[in-house]
């Protein structure tokens, strides 16, 4: 440990650490616009600079270690100036435009003008060559970017994936994809990671409001709207509620109140991708154990960003990806088929809203995969922020709202849905169910929870011997299931070498596109506090734990589903409406 002096105040840290954690120790904030906690930093924009005793120039506090003896001043007049100076600079180079721009109110740059007491703009200078660039999931728009390379750092050093750098140099620099493409033509995966830690305006999801409150404002269709697992475990925290505060009820009340014709849950779709998906797993493990053809470890195919991903990066390993479409899309394909047989009308008049915790499911939607025969199974989707702008400027008081429900028939979920939510509940979801169906027994996990994995880290792994199963399994008895779980694209990519390579022992693999799952998706409220997954990941927990129904197959109306309508898992009408094939 080390001892250094912080505005008078004594602090003890460990070696190594930042004057800026040391600061925060002592409970002292030293602003910063480009700081991410826990990864390697640029110390771009030097709003962070601090006195140092001894020194002769300010320090960046976000990359400058604590040393013994210390004495740092976060305070000072000379500290205080040269803030405001950098301050400025950053603003003479930006539009200056906040009322009109979607992070008014939410932005750090703002905020901070604020805490800097900044009054009047004194530097006016040249103006940078800027651009907007809108792909289907995230709109960049050059101009009020302050070269923070945050959005450089989640896309190269969390997720891997490399699609944006700094371009040029000095003043010309600019943060794109190489030579200036559209983000749309790269390798990114719309995982929209970028988007929560960017500062300023300048990278934010495209755009589905406006289409949406269309829809809602014509008489002529009827609208319907569903709500992704995770999008309950955060909408409350734009609204002021503690982070974690899961928000099912109020949040289906609040989507009655803007006016959607029927309110749908995704968890009910949720429970349908488990039927099917856990029928796919059996049929490929029974063929595979048959000698005959098909190609294992089977993985889940829920998360767009990840399916780009897999595209871009593993084009060879797509036979790979179960042949399910993502929980929202088969509720959309189930809604403009069996709900509009049931309403007698035609399905082109249902418009269908996702409300998702995902940028990149505004891309997945547009992909040819996502339709039959002609008709697009999802016509709008909102991100989670998205939602709540929509409640705060419909007027209605968010937090006093009673506690609303999902409407029939496509409303009501099992506890297995709730977990999609969180890296590792698809597989266990996935697992309640299978293990049920093959052995007549529960999963022998406490709880239902396959606690190896259950947690945040990077990959986890899991197996167990299928002992004693029903006679039509018997093939499967004595069979070591080895399963593994990963989200973001750093873990993903260490999964699929192995299976390129032939090396991967499993027999099914959980891909989540980002960091902890859809709970910490690219489309969600940007965090507050640094343990945010785990207490979002514990919202869905609860919701599991809470739930009178917790296996997918226990869910009566997705049974009465396939009984009047579907047929078969796995059957003929499923296989049009609810599969797809990605091809390289
Ligand atoms: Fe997800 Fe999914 S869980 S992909 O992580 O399979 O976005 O929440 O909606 O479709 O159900 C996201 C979340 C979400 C789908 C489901």
């Amino acid at each position: 440990m080390i001892k250094l002096t912080i505005n008078g105040k004594t602090v003890e840290i460990e070696e190594g650490a930042t004057i800026m954690e040391a600061a925060a120790k002592a409970g002292i904030k030293i602003p910063s616009l480009c700081h991410l906690k826990d990864v390697h930093t640029y110390g771009s924009c030097r709003i962070c600079v601090v006195e140092v005793d001894g020194m002769k120039n300010l320090q960046a506090s976000c990359i400058v270690r604590a040393r013994d003896g210390m004495v740092v001043h976060t305070n000072s007049p000379k500290v205080r100036a040269a803030r405001k100076v950098l301050y400025e600079l950053l603003l003479s180079d930006h539009p200056k435009d906040c009322l009109s721009c979607n992070r008014n109110q939410n932005c750090e740059l703002q905020e901070l003008g604020y805490e800097l007491g900044i009054t009047e703009t004194r530097l006016e200078g040249e103006r940078s060559e800027c651009s907007v660039d809108i792909s289907p999931s995230i709109t960049r728009d050059t101009s009020k970017c302050i070269l923070c390379r945050r959005c450089v750092t989640v896309c190269n050093e969390i997720q891997h994936v490399g699609a944006i750098q700094a371009q040029n140099r000095g003043f010309d620099t600019v943060i794109s994809p190489a030579m200036g493409l559209p983000l749309n033509s790269t390798a990114c995966a719309m995982c929209g990671q970028c988007t929560v830690v960017c500062p300023t305006g300048a990278l934010q999801e495209t755009d589905g409001l406006s289409r949406v409150w269309k829809a809602l404002g014509d008489p002529g269709k009827r609208v319907v709207v569903q709500v992704a697992p995770a999008v309950r475990a955060a909408l409350g925290e734009e609204f002021g509620l503690p982070c974690g505060t899961p928000v099912t009820g109020k949040m289906a009340s609040a989507l009655h109140e803007l006016g959607f014709d029927d309110v749908f849950d995704t968890l009910f779709s949720a429970d349908l991708t488990i039927i099917e998906e856990g029928t796919e797993l059996l049929h490929r493990l029974f063929a595979v154990l048959t000698g005959g053809d098909a190609v294992l470890p089977m993985i889940t195919s829920c998360s767009p960003g990840w399916i780009k991903h897999i595209e871009h990066q593993f084009p060879e390993e797509l036979d790979h990806l179960s042949t399910c479409k993502s929980p929202h899309t088969m509720m959309g394909a189930v809604v403009k088929s069996f709900y509009a047989d049931r309403l007698s009308m035609d399905p082109r008049d249902l418009y269908v809203v996702s409300v998702m915790p995902c940028t990149a499911k505004k891309y997945e939607i547009e992909r040819g995969e996502m339709e039959v025969d002609g008709t697009r199974d999802v016509d709008a989707v909102l991100t989670t922020r998205e939602l709540a702008r929509m409640i705060k400027s419909a007027g209605i008081d968010f937090v006093n709202l009673p506690e609303g429900s999902f409407d029939a028939p496509l409303g009501l979920s099992t506890g297995a849905a709730d977990i999609f939510g969180v890296t590792g509940g698809v597989m266990e979801a996935a697992l309640r169910t299978v293990y049920e169906l093959v052995t007549g027994r529960e999963l022998p996990f406490e709880g239902l929870h396959v606690t190896p994995i259950v947690g945040l880290e990077q990959i986890k792994t899991a197996s167990f011997v299928i002992e004693d199963t029903l006679l039509e399994y018997k093939h499967l008895e004595g069979v070591e299931v080895k399963v593994a779980v990963t989200s973001g694209l750093e873990g993903a990519s260490m999964l699929m070498r192995e299976v390129a390579d032939g090396t991967s022992p499993y027999h099914f693999i959980e891909v989540m596109g980002c960091p902890g799952g859809c709970i910490a998706g690219g489309g969600q409220p940007r965090p507050k506090e640094d343990d945010f997954r785990k207490k979002r990941a514990a919202a869905l927990y609860s919701e599991d734990e809470h739930k009178p129904l917790r296996k997918s197959h226990e869910n009566p109306d997705l049974m009465k589903l396939y009984e009047e309508f579907l047929g078969e898992p796995g059957g003929h009408l499923a296989h049009k409406l609810l599969h797809t094939h990605y091809v390289k």
